[in-house]
């Protein structure tokens, strides 16, 4: 055991990726299996993840909607198998019922991409929960977002919007302790737009609130590196990873959490270093 003591900055919280739907965890045939998705779930977190981010709804422009029923039947068997773990489980949702159920079935922290603008109960819902919430930006519409998305200044307009989603997350009772944002990178967004905002955290944090970057496998990285298998974008996305542990990131989305969290140990190793 090495003898110093550390000191410096923690990295990161890392949250694992658990994204429950037919196309991801089958039996095989058409069919969601949970216990598929709940062994990947296990995996993640012997593999280090802080939080598993449990999500039913396809987030793909064009995706079907699903009703709150089929969402439920997706990620509450996947909650109930992995709340012995002990770990935060995030339910990534719009949908102020399916939140409840997920909090009901252990569910620690709420993933909103719509910022609570989806559901027009979810607001006070989180309010009476005291959970933890995620603000994410992204273009108005899912379908259209990403047809040429244009903006004057993009680091000062998601953090305008940024800034408005906090101000009505406590007029509704939620304290600035619990909202964490995030820039939503993909979601609306060209390559440079993602660029100048994962540069642009400093500016994130500066709100007050802790910070999420969600950029891995995501198609920039694809379109940047010419690897056109989201697979196969793992060395790409552990790279924004640490650029965004550097620039201050406080919780990290990805699939590939064994590769993030061994980057994130050295990269913190270094930073603490002083001898
Ligand atoms: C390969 C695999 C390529 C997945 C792209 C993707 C975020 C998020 C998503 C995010 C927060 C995704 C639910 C998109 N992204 N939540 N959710 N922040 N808070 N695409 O960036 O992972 S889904």
């Amino acid at each position: 055991m090495r003898e110093t003591v550390q000191t410096g900055r923690k990295h990161p919280r890392i949250m694992g990726i658990v994204n429950v739907t037919p196309d991801s965890f089958s039996d095989g045939g058409k069919h969601f299996s949970a216990g598929a998705a709940i062994r990947h779930a296990r995996k993640l977190a012997a593999n280090g993840a802080d939080i598993l981010d449990i999500g039913g709804e396809s987030t793909r422009p064009g995706a079907d909607a699903i009703s709150v029923d089929e969402e439920c039947s997706r990620v509450i068997p996947v909650i109930e198998g992995c709340r012995d773990l002990g770990l935060d489980i995030s339910i990534d949702s719009r949908k102020k019922d399916v939140m409840a159920a997920a909090v009901t079935a252990g569910a620690t922290f709420i993933n909103d991409v719509s910022a609570l603008s989806y559901d027009p109960n979810s607001l006070d819902f989180i309010a009476q929960s005291g959970l933890p919430v995620c603000l994410m930006h992204s273009l108005a519409d899912p379908k259209t977002m990403q047809d040429n998305p244009t903006y004057e200044d993009v680091v000062a307009e998601v953090t305008a919007y940024l800034k408005d989603r906090i101000a009505r997350c406590e007029a509704a009772g939620i304290a600035r302790e619990k909202i964490i944002v995030d820039p939503g990178i993909g979601f609306g967004k060209t390559i440079d737009h993602n660029l100048a905002l994962i540069k642009a955290l400093p500016t994130f944090r500066a709100l007050g609130c802790d910070v999420l970057l969600g950029a891995s496998r995501k198609s920039f990285i694809g379109r940047i590196t010419g690897e056109s298998e989201a697979e196969n974008r793992v060395f790409g996305s552990v790279a924004v990873a640490l650029y965004g542990a550097q620039a201050g990131a406080d919780i990290l989305r990805v699939h590939d959490v064994l590769e993030t969290r061994q980057a994130l140990q050295m990269w913190q190793a270094i930073d603490n270093a002083s001898f």
